[in-house]
């Protein structure tokens, strides 16, 4: 079976409290493959295409100004199901109840803003992830 790829992004939350190397190694000691890796400053538009498909929901506009809010850091990590594997790792959206043990049930909790900031993302879906890295990696 040929291995995956998914769309990794460290929010500006997680770069903000210096999270990064966390976030990488948990990553590499589950035993992926980081095949590239950029930090960015994302502009409305990158991030419109993005999250294309919470537009018109009530937190859309506070993610995509959330997002905006500082650099990111986007990586694409390879490996049988990694899909799967790195939602795993991430945990529940919700980061109040995602599981001790994962990202975001460590390393964030409820700040009372309107969007929930959670640290990282990963693609849903191979048809996601194809799409994501495209918007990431150009060219790549
Ligand atoms: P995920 O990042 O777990 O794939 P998602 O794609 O449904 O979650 O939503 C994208 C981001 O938007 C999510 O990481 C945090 C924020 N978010 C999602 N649902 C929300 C809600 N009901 N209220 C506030 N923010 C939300
Ligand atoms: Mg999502």
């Amino acid at each position: 079976m040929s291995s995956e790829k998914t769309l990794i992004l460290v929010k500006p939350d997680g770069v903000r409290r210096g999270l990064v190397g966390e976030v990488i190694s948990r990553i590499e000691d589950k035993g992926y493959h980081i095949t590239a890796l950029r930090m960015l400053q994302a502009d409305r538009e990158l991030l419109q295409q993005h999250y294309a498909e919470h537009e018109g929901k009530v937190f859309y506009e506070p993610l995509i100004e959330f997002m905006e809010s500082g650099p990111i850091v986007a990586l694409v990590a390879e490996g049988n199901r990694v899909i799967e594997g790195f939602r795993a790792l991430a945990g529940t959206t919700d980061p109040t109840s995602a599981a001790p043990g994962t990202i975001r049930g460590d390393l964030a909790r409820d700040q009372g803003t309107k969007v929930v900031q959670n640290i990282v993302h990963g693609s849903d879906s191979p048809e996601s992830a194809a799409r994501e890295i495209a918007i990431f990696f150009k060219g790549n």
